[in-house]
Parts: C-alpha cells; structure tokens; sequence
C-alpha cells in the first residue's frame, strides 16, 4: 500500500460514551462499537478515529487520562479493544486512536508524585512556577474559563492547566516526558493500530519565559511554539514512522505556514492536520459563548485559503464541519428543520468535494441535530457547565445563557447516536448519560438505511466517488462567485477534467450563469436541474457537483 494511502481515505470519528451501550449502565462500550461495524462498513469509511477509551475520571470525558496503557473500564477491557481492533481489521478498515500527551489527568500516577514535593523526580514532568509578586506566573486563561495555573499549597509553587483543572499540562522541555511518551506510544503501535489523532498537538512547546499575553484575553495559546516541529519530528522518527503510522493533528489556532510545515511529506511530522478558523465564524470578534449567526462569506474565504496555501505548499487538510467539540453542521450552517435532508447532504458535499482527507462524526451520516437543551440540568460538559457560571457571573440572566449553550455547547454533539426510533433512540437499556435528542423518531440509522433518499446514501455515494475520481483527490481548487451571498461554489481541475461544485447556503432560490454544454452531474441533493439560456438556478440549499471530461 502506498505511503499516502489515507489521501483517499475517509475517516469515521466515533465518541464512544454516546456510541452504543450494551452493557445498560447509560454509557456507549467497546462491545457496542463492535456490533455496529457492519453498518461502518455499509457506509463505507475506511478508518475508524475512537477518541480517547484509555482509564480516566472522566472530567472532560476521557481527555483527563489517569493511565495511558489501559482502557477506562466502564468501555470495556483490552481484550475487548483487541476484538474490536481485529474485527475492524478483518472488515477492511482501519482504527486509529486519540494521543492527548499535551497533559495528562491530575490523577496519574507521575502527577501525584510531581506534587508531593519540589524534589520529586517527576516535578519536572509538569510546568510549576513560583509565584509572581503573590499571585499567578502569568495572565494565561484556561480554555474552559479562568485562571490556567493552579496554586499547590503544600509547595508553594502553581501548576499549569491550559484546559481544566484537573488536566495538568506535560513539560515536553524534560526528555524524559518525551521518552516516557514515545515508549507509550510505541506499546499502541505494538497492538497494530493504524495512527493517531494528536489532541491540541500544538500546545506542547511553550516560550519558556512564559510571558504575559499582551494581545488577547489572556486565552492566546502560545501555538505553533519554539520547539514544536523539533518535538514532532522526534516522535515521528521515533514512534509514527517505524510503524506506518497515519496522524492527523489538532491545531487549535495555528497558521497556514505551520500546516504546511506539519504536513509536509519530507519533513516527517505529521500525515495531516486540524485547523479550525472555517469554525469561528459564528463568533463575533473571536468570541466564542455568544448567539451569532454564521458569515458564509467568511466560511468561503478562509476554507479557499486554506484550499490554496495547503495544496501549494504539498500539505494536506483534514476536512470537517462537525467533530465532538463542535455543535451539530446541520443545525450550524444549515436547516435542521424545513430543510434538513438537502441541507445536510449540501453541507457534505462542500466538505467532500474539497482537497483533503473527509471525517464524518458519529451522527453526522444520518444527520443528526443540536438537541436544543432548555435546562441546564441537561449539560454535562466541563466547558459549557464553566461558561454557564461565567456568563451568569458576567450579568447574563439565565434565558440569555441558555440560549447560548444551545447554539454553541459541546454536548450539542455529545447527545446518544441515534439508531432507531425505539426507547432512548436504541442507544441503552439504561439511562442515557446525556438525554437523547427528542427527534430520534424519525431521524435514526433504521430509518436511513430503509430510505433510498436519505443523507446516509448521500455519504455513501461521496466516499465512493473519491475512491473512483482522482480529481477530488489530487485536483487544484478554485473558488467561483466568490462574491457570491448565498453560495459556495468553487472548481477543481486535474489532467483536463474538471468539477464544478453548486452550493446554495440558503432557502432562497438563485440564479447564476451556467454556458457549460457536455457536463454530467455526478451527485445531487435534488432529483433534477433546473438550467436554461445558459442560466442555473439554486433552489433552497441545493447542491450540484459537475464532471466536466
Ligand atoms: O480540544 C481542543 C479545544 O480547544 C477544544 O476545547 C475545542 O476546540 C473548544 O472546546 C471549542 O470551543 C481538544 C479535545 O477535542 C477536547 O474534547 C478536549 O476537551 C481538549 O482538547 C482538552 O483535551
């Protein structure tokens, strides 16, 4: 198999906890993965990403790992990883694994110890400093609200945690972080996984003088840092290459350049990466917990630009709307209700026409919503439970916060996979840890697979076409009506072909120019096209790909 097999390659991210439970304890389980990878199958992905299953106390859901080399029990038990990784195998598919080795939880094992005292061989292993004129080293925020160093009285001294509290950031400056890391992540590697996903990978380096940030609100994560690419290349060299391994990384607020330099073949860092600016743009001056509508022309201009700087520099995107710290597209940037079948499938079309490797979150192939959660008893997430008291704390009265969590929560993705319009959507037997969106009557995997016109099929025909057509995979990108309100159009274009890609972002119908003669549609979210006198017109969220030979 080719080095870059995973340029064709479509990839499924799977939450476990709100996968499938077959247990009845109201949580998703190996056993239940395993039991639906002939549905995986029928959809036809080619590698299956888990997010963190490795032992933890679950404070942000698995991101707060305790032990990195054993499996969370209320998942299951390495046997069953190993049944589910064989089972996947032996299905033609591949499974990759989430490395979080920017901080571990507070309660693993090098952590307490790093806390016993300031001569403990594995103080080193976290970032302490003393504190300055009495209080934090410096002005950095956690990223899910308030200060990101935490004061230890028994040594005087904080630790620093750019997430929660209880996730306490590595020092990847301690050789020894990065040995015990590699050794781990070659024991992974060991068991026959097939990659990672590297959680905010560009965190692990930081400026060393730990300087005060004078440019935002304290929250500007010091990425792309020193030493990052130097560190990545050592575990590339190390762990990734050894073995084969496909990895995508997680690049929160990082930069073309850096992508570029991540991904780029013969420096040997990374296969692929995560940026996520196409995902502000529902956030007015950067500000994430506030109700806004999304800027399409935003969307437009910074996936074109990173459609361009990526395939000029020879890097390659990750391509996603939706992932589990993301609201639900459908509800985002389309029309989850009048809508919702020819907006779901637009929003994937955008995404798989572009240059890239596809990611389909759990769900998302059916299209499923926000749950528009009334109560704040119904959230469950670190972040969103911080930013309800922030916002409360700020003046906000309780209608207004609500308002915001439903549009922007984490857990609008969180909510249990829907697979039929039985009790709890299918998902337990038990009680669901997280309430299941009410919506599950109708839009479930049962109903979809019945149904020739559901979004399922619609996923199901993108994957096939990126295996069939190399255009989608190696074709240069050109956005079209770039002025456009209302759509997103771009063409892309290799060894004489082209496509022409149609998306109306909206409900209002629009007319454009169309003089192309011998172009066949090669998908559609409408049974027909509606073109005359070298015109095209748009209906409500209609999508059209062209092939043009
Ligand atoms: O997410 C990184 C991150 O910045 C997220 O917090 C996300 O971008 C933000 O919530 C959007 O507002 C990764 C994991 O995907 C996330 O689930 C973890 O909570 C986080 O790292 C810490 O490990």
């Amino acid at each position: 198999m080719n080095e870059a097999w995973w340029k064709k390659a479509v990839v499924y991210q799977i939450y476990p906890k709100s996968f499938n439970d077959t247990t009845g304890n109201g949580m998703g389980d190996i056993q239940g993965i395993i039991e639906k990878l002939d549905y995986l199958k029928e959809l036809g992905v080619d590698v299956i990403w888990l997010t963190p299953i490795y032992r933890s106390p679950q404070n942000d859901n698995g991101y707060d790992i305790s032990d990195y080399k054993s499996i969370e029990p209320m998942y299951g038990t390495m046997e069953d990883f190993e049944l589910l990784l064989e089972e996947t195998h032996q299905r033609g598919m591949k499974l990759i694994m989430d490395l979080v080795i920017n901080h571990t939880s507070t309660e693993h094992e090098w952590f307490k110890k790093s806390k016993e005292s300031k001569d403990s061989e594995y103080r080193d292993f976290y970032i302490w400093k003393d504190p300055v004129d009495g209080k934090a080293p410096n002005n950095w925020q956690s990223k899910f609200g308030g200060n990101a160093w935490k004061y230890d009285e028994n040594t005087g001294q904080y630790y620093l945690h750019l997430f929660d509290v209880t996730q306490a950031d590595l020092n990847w400056e301690n050789e020894k972080v990065r040995e015990e890391l590699i050794e781990m992540i070659q024991f992974w590697a060991e068991k026959g996984i097939d990659g990672f996903r590297l959680d905010v990978i560009n965190l692990i380096s930081k400026n060393q003088d730990f300087p005060n940030d004078t440019t935002g609100d304290g929250r500007k994560f010091y990425t792309d840092g020193p030493r990052v690419h130097e560190f990545l290349q050592e575990v590339n060299q190390k762990a990734f290459s050894p073995y084969n391994m496909m990895t995508v990384g997680e690049m929160s607020s990082t930069t073309i350049e850096h992508c570029v330099l991540y991904t780029k073949p013969e420096r040997k860092e990374l296969s692929m990466t995560f940026q996520f600016h196409h995902l502000k743009v529902d956030y007015p001056n950067g500000e994430k917990w506030t109700k806004a509508p999304f800027d399409l022309m935003e969307l437009k201009r910074i996936l074109s630009e990173w459609q361009v700087g990526m395939h000029e520099g020879n890097g390659w995107n990750a391509l996603f709307f939706n992932n589990h710290d993301q609201p639900r597209a459908v509800s985002r940037f389309g029309n989850d209700k009048e809508y919702h079948n020819e907006s779901a499938k637009m929003l994937a079309t955008t995404i798989h026409m572009m240059q890239g490797t596809p990611y389909v979150y759990q769900g998302e192939e059916i299209g499923m919503t926000n749950p528009y959660f009334t109560s704040i008893d119904q959230y469950r997430d670190v972040e969103s439970l911080n930013a309800y008291q922030i916002l409360k704390e700020k003046g906000k009265t309780e209608e207004e916060v609500l308002e915001i969590l439903q549009q922007k929560s984490r857990d609008n993705s969180r909510t249990p996979m829907q697979w039929s319009n039985k009790e709890n959507a299918g998902f337990t037997n038990g009680t669901p840890w997280i309430q299941v969106t009410d919506n599950y009557d109708t839009i479930n995997a049962e109903a979809a697979l019945e149904d020739k016109n559901s979004i399922f099929y619609h996923y199901k025909k993108l994957i096939e076409l990126r295996k069939k057509y190399d255009i989608i995979t190696y074709g240069n990108y050109q956005i079209l009506f770039d002025e456009h309100p209302n759509i997103f159009a771009f063409s892309r274009e290799y060894n004489g072909e082209k496509l022409l890609v149609f998306n109306n972002f909206y409900s209002e119908e629009v007319t454009i120019p169309f003089l192309e003669k011998n172009a066949d549609v090669l998908i559609s979210n409408y049974t027909d096209q509606v073109t005359e006198q070298g015109k095209l017109t748009l209906r409500p969220y209609e999508s059209i790909v062209y092939f043009i030979k």
